[in-house]
């Protein structure tokens, strides 16, 4: 059977030795519109999506190279409220509509963060290929509110390679619920982007502390250079 394992920081990923692809799912956070695209959220709220955008390259590098390997899960998160707003906290309103963002408000993607309009879609770079899981979720984790962590047991997933937008927020707050619940995290630092280059260099280096407190960090590169000896070539054989 075959196993990988990666040359991460600040430790050799995962603390359990090789794992077996299986076991491990890929998720790509919030690649949505919203967070990177044109009219979305982000660029409402005044920020710069060349930051956010930065990420794509490196997410479809890391995903062409994870489709292929037999096995490894993969999970698409949105973050987005019910079209009535019922699960939207009037803080989380309140905030956006003070920085001219407001959430459920028109805006030239549609309402802004909204499940069904176009702000809220997944960008068409990184659309789910068949058989790929998407979950919504209304919060910044992707545990929260969710079903994430029944899939991940139900399917036996111990491992968690995570990428997407954004570094500081959404990824953090993800890879620090998985952590709690016992899941080995990889943070892909190439793969993430934040609204803010030093919350994005922070948000790597706090991984590192205490021996990995929340976890590890790869570069994509590094990434898909272990995968590749796992994945398998159009023939269906593994690549040598
Ligand atoms: C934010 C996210 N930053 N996906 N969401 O509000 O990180």
């Amino acid at each position: 059977m075959s196993k990988f394992k990666l040359p991460a920081d600040p430790y050799e990923w995962p603390f359990d030795g090789a794992v077996e692809p299986r076991k491990v799912a890929l998720i790509v956070i919030d690649m949505q519109v919203d967070f990177c695209g044109k009219g979305g959220y982000v660029e409402s709220m005044g920020y710069d999506i060349s930051l956010t955008r930065a990420a794509i390259g490196p997410i479809k590098r890391t995903l062409d190279v994870a489709r292929k390997v037999p096995g490894m899960m993969i999970i698409h998160t949105r973050e987005g409220h019910r079209p009535e707003l019922v699960d939207l906290p009037a803080n989380k309103r309140w905030r956006s509509k003070r920085i001219n963002a407001g959430i459920g408000d028109p805006g030239p993607q549609g309402r802004i963060l909204v499940r069904g309009e176009p702000g809220w879609e997944l960008i068409p770079e990184l659309r789910p290929m068949p058989g790929e899981i998407v979950v919504d979720k209304p919060g910044k984790g992707s545990f929260y509110a969710t079903d994430l962590e029944h899939i991940l047991r139900t399917k036996g997933i111990t491992h968690l390679i995570l990428c997407g937008i954004t570094t500081d927020v959404c990824v953090h707050t993800t890879m620090r619920e998985g952590n709690d619940r016992g899941f080995e995290c990889v943070m892909i630092t190439d793969a993430t982007a934040a609204t803010d280059v030093r919350h994005h260099e922070a948000a790597i280096t706090m991984i590192a502390m205490q021996g990995g407190v929340f976890g590890a960090t790869i570069s994509s590169a590094d990434l898909v250079a272990a995968l590749e000896p796992l994945a398998l070539t159009h023939n269906g054989a593994v690549k040598v």
